[in-house]
């Protein structure tokens, strides 16, 4: 019969679901395995050929765990609120909601012709309100405990659209801000938000990195991004005046080569303390400055621009006076926002003093041309003089605690996560204001407080979310008092942040309170996430925020792990077959469903688990994916060879393949686990006949990868009843691993003549005596000296003769 993968593809995915054969089992005995994918946004796109990689890569690890006896979780939700679906509605005047809804029937429909085998009963979207009510739940928590706050935040605001922008919805041009639509210019704007203090945390989050079992860079990135930075804050005081300010610095040892300060032109000391011939420029300056990013003030930053204020400040130590500057270089969001310039020392604040004609006074001694940032011997600082980096810190901080002017300092890039979200698709916030702008949070009960319908979604135009035209909505009365609701909503890393504990929690008839005892001990069981693997786009934004509420959850007991995700992969991107990014505009984007409809599931998860390591880019290759199918094909015929009860010729190869592809499958090594397997075809090919064990031990091992074709064979070649889902993982048996009798091969005078069989590691002599009889080494030998013999273990004989 005919490989006939679209019939056997529908029947097993029917019988899977109508069984609800991938549910996690009830069981308080067998050990847990919580393998996830990270969650997918359900687009109007559709799956991607590298969410079936990332996909796969967790179907193959759990239905392996699965039949090694592991009771074991793999679930499937949608990342559901965000801007695509905001903006399609204010585009059509539709509801986000049914657009949303509609994209995840898609998405659940393309997971399903995959044959991925999801917990369904676990799924949830964020946007659904019996989850974003313990989204809500968990905002008022951290509000209670200090690490949720108002703050004025600057926004990307657009007068041209009246809206505030995402970075993403930006684009620089000559320099300046302006909206991705329409162009129009883009500021900087002043807003009360919604702050979560992350950086309370950033300690934790930089230690406990020693407990994942991470990608180096994925580790690496998270400690640059928290950027911990060891150093002193030292005040310096305003001269004629009774102001001061603190600047941060790295380098307090360069103290007597301060020649002069910066403040970040947003600083509110600036205007304070310009002089009256400067303040028109001044100002000019921060105009400016509202038009640029922090990157194009930061590392991009060539033209080191800059003003002088006219007011100078008073060096700690020597009472000198320096010229007050503001320049864009210095970032308000950074340390104390102003800095000491040493030029000497430091290659921005060189740069800056050539341009604007400062002065550049050496304190380390060396030979070099130019600014000079390394470590030597202290010159001209008075104090310290002769002494090195190290000591000279300490010295000066010292001197500085005395003086009551500096202290020791730790600084984090880490910001303090900016929470409120002008739009509409997104979680409202658990909150009332009242007349005097208290924030008083609804209590469990009044949770959750639902997303309103509204028909006609448009911006309110002040910068507001939309639901700030909501008037009945946003105004209420309770108990005879008036107050107000939040228009912002919260971001899409919000429901994101905590997911992978939704789906534990997550049974047919909603969600167990977080906050009780039966979540507490479900959360024991599965937590931490044994295995997640997505791309790496996540690095820090998805996967530093979840760690932030996991710690925030463990704080108030409600988790034990202190981290929530164990292991974790980052599934390589699948590039187009031009080797390029695939991308629409590129044409070279590879539908999976037209895949599945020529080829089948069980080819293209094959296929793509073959293309090369996990974490690796590979490009797409049709070709490649015909050798897929053809190996499937073989599969197939394989079983219409003659099966008996044994076949000892091929126990060495069958107990070598499952223990290879056991231990690979153990690592995520797909790709080479499945060259094993096919070594092992071919061997069958070879003997035209295979044992019953070897066939179905086959079955199961190929079934992670190719599940449709192995239960279908499993099933009527075998008359099995059952899903081959939970049949026990074939085991080695060493003992065949231990070869009889290996072929030794026999060159005269380095020319291949003859074989011969012998016992592993058998006597040199015996072996070499065989040899010389070998009839075809008879026949090159004959009447010939033979002047030396040579035995490389189980391996080769070398006969030199001569005459
Ligand atoms: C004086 C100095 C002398 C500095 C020297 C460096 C070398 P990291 O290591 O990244 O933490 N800095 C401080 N606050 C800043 C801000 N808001 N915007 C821009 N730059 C700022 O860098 C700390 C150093 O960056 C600080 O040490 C300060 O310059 C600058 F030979 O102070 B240093």
């Amino acid at each position: 019969m005919e490989y006939n993968f679209s019939a056997i593809e529908k029947k097993w995915q029917t019988y899977w679901s109508e069984r609800k054969t991938f549910k996690t089992e009830n069981d308080q005995i067998k050990p847990t395995y919580y393998v996830l994918n990270m969650f997918p946004y359900p687009s109007a796109q559709g799956l991607h050929v590298g969410h079936i990689e990332s996909y796969t890569a967790t179907d193959i690890m759990s239905r392996f765990k699965r039949m090694q006896g592991y009771n074991v979780m793999h679930p499937m939700g949608w990342d559901a609120f965000g801007l695509p679906a905001e903006q399609y509605a204010l585009q059509t005047g539709n509801d986000p909601r049914e657009f949303t809804y509609k994209n995840i029937g898609n998405f659940k429909r393309q997971v399903h012709e995959a044959g991925i085998g999801i917990d369904w009963d676990r799924e949830f979207a964020t946007s659904d309100s019996e989850y974003y009510k313990w989204t809500q739940w968990i905002f008022t928590k951290l509000f209670e405990h200090g690490l949720a706050e108002r703050k004025d935040v600057e926004v990307n605001w657009c007068e041209g659209l009246g809206t505030v922008l995402a970075n993403d919805e930006i684009e620089i041009s000559d320099g300046i801000m302006v909206s991705e639509r329409g162009h129009y210019p883009v500021t900087k704007k002043a807003m009360k938000q919604w702050v979560l203090k992350i950086t309370k945390y950033a300690d934790r989050l930089l230690e406990d990195l020693n407990l994942l079992d991470w990608p180096d860079h994925i580790k690496e990135m998270q400690k640059n991004w928290i950027g911990k930075s060891t150093g002193a804050k030292i005040t310096f005081k305003v001269a004629h005046s009774d102001h001061s300010f603190d600047i941060f610095t790295t380098r307090p040892d360069t103290l007597y080569g301060a020649t002069y300060a910066v403040l970040a032109p947003e600083h509110p000391l600036v205007l304070e303390i310009a002089s009256q011939d400067e303040l028109e420029e001044v100002k000019r300056y921060i105009e400016i400055t509202k038009q640029k990013t922090d990157l194009d003030r930061g590392d991009l930053n060539k033209d080191k621009s800059g003003v002088f204020t006219g007011a100078f400040a008073i060096n700690p130590i020597n009472g000198k006076k320096v010229p007050i500057w503001i320049a864009d270089y210095v970032l308000a969001s950074y340390g104390t926002g102003a800095v000491m310039a040493v030029p000497a020392h430091d290659e921005r604040d060189y740069e800056f003093a050539l341009k604007h004609g400062l002065d550049i006074i050496k304190v380390i001694e060396h030979d070099e041309p130019g600014c000079f940032t390394g470590d030597g011997f202290h010159i001209n600082s008075d104090i310290i003089n002769g002494l090195m980096n190290d000591d000279a810190k300490e010295v000066i901080v010292k001197h500085l605690e005395s003086l009551g002017a500096g202290k020791k300092e730790i600084t984090y890039r880490l910001r303090d996560w900016v929470f409120s979200r002008q739009r509409y698709w997104g979680e409202p916030f658990p909150v009332l204001f009242d007349e005097d702008d208290n924030v008083i949070t609804l209590s469990e009960e009044e949770l959750p407080l639902e997303l309103p319908k509204m028909t006609n979604i448009k911006p309110s135009g002040t910068g507001e979310s939309p639901l700030a035209n909501l008037y009945e909505w946003i105004n209420i009365e309770k108990d005879q008092k008036r107050y107000r609701r939040e228009s912002n909503t919260m971001p899409q890393l919000a429901g994101s942040s905590w997911y992978y504990i939704g789906y534990v929690l997550k049974t047919l008839v909603g969600f167990i309170p977080l906050n009780t005892e039966e979540a507490k001990k479900e959360l024991d069981k599965w937590l931490p996430v044994d295995l997640y693997i997505g791309g790496a786009e996540h690095a820090v934004g998805h996967l530093l925020y979840s760690r932030f509420w996991h710690k925030f959850l463990y704080d108030l007991g409600l988790v034990s792990s202190k981290e929530p995700f164990l292991k974790l992969i980052n599934q390589g991107m699948i590039l187009g077959s031009d080797n390029q990014k695939m991308s629409k505009s590129k044409g070279n984007v590879v539908n999976p469903d037209e895949v599945i409809s020529v080829y089948g599931a069980d080819t293209l998860r094959l296929y793509e688990m073959f293309m090369g390591p996990l974490e690796a880019d590979k490009p797409w290759n049709t070709e490649a994916i015909d050798g897929a199918k053809r190996f499937l094909d073989r599969v197939w015929r394989m079983y219409y060879l003659p099966i008996e009860d044994e076949v000892p010729a091929l126990d060495f190869v069958y107990n070598q393949t499952v223990k290879k592809v056991t231990e690979d499958y153990e690592k995520q090594a797909f790709n080479t686990g499945i060259s094993q397997m096919m070594i092992f075809v071919n061997d069958v090919y070879r003997q035209k006949v295979f044992s019953k064990a070897q066939a179905i031990g086959f079955l199961k091992l190929l079934n992670p990868i190719a599940p449709h074709i192995t239960e279908e064979l499993y099933q009527t070649v075998f008359n099995k009843k059952d899903t081959i889902a939970y049949q026990e993982w074939p085991t080695v048996d060493e003992s065949k691993l231990v070869l009889d009798e290996i072929e030794v091969v026999i060159q005269v005078n380095g020319k291949l003549r003859d074989r011969i069989s012998v016992k592993p590691n058998e006597d040199e002599t015996l072996v070499k005596k065989l040899a010389l009889e070998a009839p075809n080494v008879v026949k090159f030998t004959e009447g010939l000296a033979i002047v030396k013999v040579i035995y490389i273990q189980n391996k080769i004989v070398n006969i030199v003769v001569k005459g």
